[in-house]
């Protein structure tokens, strides 16, 4: 099979930043042609064709016209058959130890984007224990496979390029919902994650790009609908979102203006 695959993606969905990961510890940023799909306008026909109707994110597809969706199915894909070596662990043990470890993504991407959409300030403190009861399955995780390392083993490996975007884009509980590590209990979680995010192939995106493009999920809408009031999505392309101001912190007060945040000329 001959050409380059293709990645249908929305540039900052945390599931394409998966394969952006992948492609970087594998010195291969160019093997796939990013194709970017933009969340705030009607899907494309061909491209909905092609997906049999479905509208989730990345999707690859091979020079030979097959499509494969689902992050963690795609990067599996991609792990086996671009060039590198696989980066997961040789050792059965240490395999299924990874693979336990992911099965702590749902929960904790389900977590967290509940936790910035919710719009009730008495549910606040239910969401953030909600969220802390996955870290802290992670915290146990860690401390048993690895206590006094800082990866899940010795490097930044599978189970680190599946957290680290989550990570990332919970920069946005961080600033819209207040979010700080209690003092006791989450020691061995939060050496994992300060290091992931501080790790080299991990930085397509930056606090401040999640933070404005977030903003209408804080509002309660996402991906890429509009909070009651407004006609331009934080999504939006244009304009750049290095041009525009940093959002009201608030949330629970309902949105700012299209213009306050920037999105249309004042
Ligand atoms: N489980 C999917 C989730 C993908 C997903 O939710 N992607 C979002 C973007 S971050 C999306 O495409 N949203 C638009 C839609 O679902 O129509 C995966 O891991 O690939």
């Amino acid at each position: 099979m001959t050409g380059t695959p293709i990645v249908h993606h929305i540039p900052v969905c945390p599931f394409s930043q998966r394969l952006e990961i992948l492609l970087e510890l594998k010195g291969a940023t160019d093997a796939l042609d990013f194709r970017v799909v933009d969340i705030t306008k009607p899907r494309d026909p061909e491209l909905l064709q092609k997906t049999r109707g479905t509208t989730a994110l990345p999707v690859l597809e091979l020079p030979d016209g097959r499509i494969l969706k689902e992050s963690l199915v795609i990067f599996e894909y991609l792990d086996l058959t671009l060039p590198g070596g696989s980066i997961r662990r040789a050792d059965p043990w240490e395999r299924a130890v990874e693979a336990l470890a992911v099965t702590h993504e749902g929960p904790l991407t389900g977590a967290g984007y509940t936790m910035v959409m919710n719009q009730d300030r008495d549910a606040r403190q239910a969401h953030l224990d909600k969220l802390l009861k996955v870290y802290a399955a992670l915290d146990g995780l860690l401390t048993d496979t690895n206590p006094d390392g800082t990866f899940l083993f010795d490097a930044f490996g599978y189970a680190e390029c599946i957290f680290t975007p989550m990570f990332m884009r919970f920069r946005f509980l961080d600033y819209y919902d207040g979010f700080a590590w209690p003092d006791e209990g989450f020691d061995r979680v939060r050496r994992w994650h300060d290091a992931c995010l501080a790790h080299p192939a991990a930085q397509q995106v930056s606090e401040e790009e999640i933070v404005k493009l977030y903003y209408d999920y804080a509002m309660g809408a996402g991906n890429g609908a509009l909070p009651p009031g407004r006609t331009v999505s934080s999504f939006a392309f244009e304009p750049h979102w290095r041009d525009r101001p940093w959002p009201p912190r608030q949330k629970y007060e309902g949105t700012a203006s299209d213009a306050e945040l920037g999105l249309v000329p004042v």
